[in-house]
């Protein structure tokens, strides 16, 4: 069957169109945002579906990501990565954030996006640097304009702002994306990132990667709004709703989004309904709090699937072409494999570098302590 005429998107288009005078609505649409539906149906949207060198770019980056983020999974258990928290049914949301970037552009990204920082362009093993129990990042923030993968929720949405902020200030061109659960929505941080994102009209684009879960909390006992996106409208953020698991609409929404805000329309709030198909990390029990109806029936929603399924009906994606990239992703998962079979090796006194530029006399007794635990022979416990 022939494969319908489709619109193809041009960002200039998109912001003309979704970003223009008089810009976006401040209150997101009832439903989310879609392109593409669960089998990979076309569905009427106001967006334009991106095109087909970008699909199949975003589902060869969405394919390499799984494969990585499984390995990553795996690599727990033989604990060779002391934690690690997967997102595995995220990847259209991890994707995209980090394609519809600028080379000059930063991501701000939590501990949940590694497949969002890999895509970027940091190297894999660099990645997993501080999953692996180091005390640094691993990689250089500035080689791919990357902050390092955030823990403490909601604070790289002030960081961001500050950024984009700071830059515009300095007369550069630089937007930051920072990405955000739907528990971090929750922080007084992300409050005030709105509101000072808002004021300064900073070139902010949040992305709220809502999976309907905080570890264990549910998204009703966290909110009660009608949704998260409406959280921009107090602030006069613009709101838009989008479906997490596809791609073709994500990538839509937040090219807009990134040259809304460069071209001096302000900051976005983009919701981005979705799922983690794992636990919170390894260290958690999912099935304590899930049922496994409700997993299977976002199973039926996979957002590479759905791409796949796209791409195969409009001849784009053939057999031997999955083939290849299933051998690139086992690639990648034998260098991420190779490249942590020796332990970590980390100086425990490097707990004390860097905590201040001059460290303060308490770090210094507790430096020193140390230093002569660690010499002493074992078995001494005086
Ligand atoms: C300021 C702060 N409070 C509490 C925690 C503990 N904590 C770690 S992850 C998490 C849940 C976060 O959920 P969400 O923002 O939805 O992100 P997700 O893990 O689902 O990606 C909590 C409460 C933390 N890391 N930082």
């Amino acid at each position: 069957m022939a494969a319908p005429p489709v619109q193809q998107s041009h960002p200039d288009d998109l912001v003309r169109e979704l970003a223009g005078p008089p810009g976006w609505d401040l209150l997101p649409t009832a439903e989310p945002l879609q392109l593409v539906g669960p089998t990979g149906e076309q569905v009427g949207s106001q967006l334009r579906l991106p095109a087909d060198d970008v699909l199949l770019d975003l589902h060869r980056r969405m394919v390499l990501g799984r494969r990585f983020d499984a390995q990553a999974t795996a690599l727990t258990r033989q604990g060779r990565l002391a934690v690690y928290p997967s997102s595995r049914g995220q990847e259209a949301c991890q994707v995209t954030a980090a394609t519809v970037l600028r080379p000059q552009d930063w991501l701000f990204p939590t501990y949940r996006d590694s497949v969002a920082v890999v895509t970027r362009g940091v190297d894999p093993l660099e990645t997993l640097t501080q999953f692996r129990g180091d005390w640094h990042t691993g990689f250089d923030p500035y080689a791919h304009r990357v902050a390092p993968q955030c823990t403490p929720l909601a604070t790289n949405t002030l960081h961001a702002v500050g950024l984009a902020h700071a830059a515009r200030l300095q007369g550069q061109d630089t937007v930051a994306l920072v990405l955000l659960g739907d528990g971090a929505t929750s922080e007084g941080d992300t409050a005030e990132a709105l509101t000072c994102a808002g004021v300064w009209r900073a070139p902010v684009v949040f992305l709220v990667q809502n999976n309907g879960y905080a570890i264990s909390v549910p998204l009703a006992k966290q909110t009660a709004a009608p949704s998260l996106a409406h959280k921009g409208v107090g602030h006069g953020v613009p709101g838009v709703l989008v479906d997490g698991n596809d791609a073709a609409a994500l990538h839509a929404v937040l090219t807009a989004a990134v040259a809304r805000a460069a071209a001096g329309g302000g900051p976005t709030l983009v919701e981005a309904r979705t799922y983690r198909m794992e636990a919170h990390t390894n260290a958690d029990d999912a099935t304590r709090y899930r049922s496994a109806e409700e997993v299977a029936a976002w199973r039926d929603r996979d957002p590479i699937t759905r791409l796949e399924c796209l791409l195969t009906d409009r001849g784009l994606l053939d057999a031997p072409a999955r083939e290849a990239l299933s051998a690139e992703a086992e690639q990648l998962a034998a260098l991420v494999r190779e490249g942590t079979t020796q332990e970590a090796e980390a100086d425990p006194l490097a707990l004390f570098d860097h905590v201040y530029a001059e460290p303060t006399a308490q770090l210094r007794a507790q430096r020193q302590l140390l230093a002569e635990e660690l010499a002493a022979p074992a078995g001494d416990d005086r």
